[in-house]
Order: C-alpha cells, then structure tokens, then sequence
C-alpha cells in the first residue's frame, strides 16, 4: 500500500528561520512553499529524494492561527514531528481499505496537499501514536 515516505511534517514557529537552517545544515533545497488555508498552515518543501510514485521532502509548516491543528500542537508540545506522510497509487481507495480495518479515518474524502497532491489523514490514536497521512502524487 506504501510506496515511499512522502514527507515528514515538522511544526515550527517560524518558517523562515527554520528554512534557513535546514538549508544551511542538511544542505536541502526549498521546492515549493504554499499557504494552505484550509489547513491552517503556511508551508515550505525541501525536497530530498525522488522515489517510486513521486519524490520524498521535509515539510516545514507554520500554524496561520493558534488554533489550527498545527497551532495546538506546538502550544501542547512545542516543535518537532507532526505528521508522516505515505505515498500511496490512489488516497480514495487507500482510505477505504484503512477504513475497513477499523481505523478512523480524519478525512472520508481526498482534500487538496502540498504541489498539487491529493491527501487524507488518520487518526494517531488508532495509529500507535503517530498522526498519519496518505499522499497521492499529481499525474505528471
Ligand atoms: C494531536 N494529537 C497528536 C497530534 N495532534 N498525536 C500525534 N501527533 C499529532 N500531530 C493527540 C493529542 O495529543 C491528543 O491526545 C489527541 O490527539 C487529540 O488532540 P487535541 O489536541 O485534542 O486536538 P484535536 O482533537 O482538536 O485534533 C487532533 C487531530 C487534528 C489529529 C484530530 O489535529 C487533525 O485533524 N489533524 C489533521 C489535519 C492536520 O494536522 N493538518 C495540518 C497539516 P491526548 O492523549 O492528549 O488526548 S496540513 C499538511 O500537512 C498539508 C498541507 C500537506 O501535507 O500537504
């Protein structure tokens, strides 16, 4: 079901810093940046690999508000990991399946990712702690 690691999503309070220092540390590229309202986030891509399906990034995510999802995690545990983001052939059918498993499902349908990808989150209750996210990669 898993093609790749898509990206894993850190919180941050300040993207531009946190860019400046992944770049001059890891020596990573920024490959797109994007406000995404619906999420709560202003975001940035470093891009690290490309592999099967798409390529694999760092997310740096910025809340836009204290209370998006990001924003109440970074209030509640400061910075550090939010998410992990799995590269699947198709998030509609992937969300089904997981679903049938019993896992709850944080989106029922595919909602608008990072350069045009399709995604849906689980639940990190059901999932061993870890907010989970499944990534569907534009056609190319
Ligand atoms: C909350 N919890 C987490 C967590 N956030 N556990 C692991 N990782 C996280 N990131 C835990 C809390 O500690 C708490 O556990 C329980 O889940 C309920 O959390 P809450 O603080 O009461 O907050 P809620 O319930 O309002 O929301 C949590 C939830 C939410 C995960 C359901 O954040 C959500 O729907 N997230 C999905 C969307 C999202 O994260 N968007 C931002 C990235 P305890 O034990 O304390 O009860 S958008 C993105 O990344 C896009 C742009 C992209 O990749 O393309």
């Amino acid at each position: 079901m898993f093609m790749r690691i898509d990206h894993v999503g850190i919180a941050c309070h300040d993207l531009e810093e946190k860019i400046a220092f992944f770049e001059r540390t890891f020596e990573l590229t920024v490959v797109a940046r994007e406000v995404n309202q619906e999420q709560g986030v202003k975001e940035a891509m470093l891009h690290i690999a490309d592999g099967q399906g798409g390529g694999s990034y760092i997310q740096l995510l910025e809340p836009l508000d204290p209370d998006t999802p990001v924003g109440k995690f970074l209030a509640k545990r400061g910075e550090g990991v939010h998410h992990v983001a799995f590269g699947v052939p198709d998030v509609a059918q992937a969300l089904e399946t997981i679903g049938g498993r019993g896992v709850r499902l944080l989106d029922e349908k595919p909602r608008h990712g990072s350069m045009g990808s399709s995604i849906a989150f689980l639940h990190p209750k059901d999932v061993a702690g870890m907010l989970t996210e499944l990534v569907q990669a534009p056609e190319r």
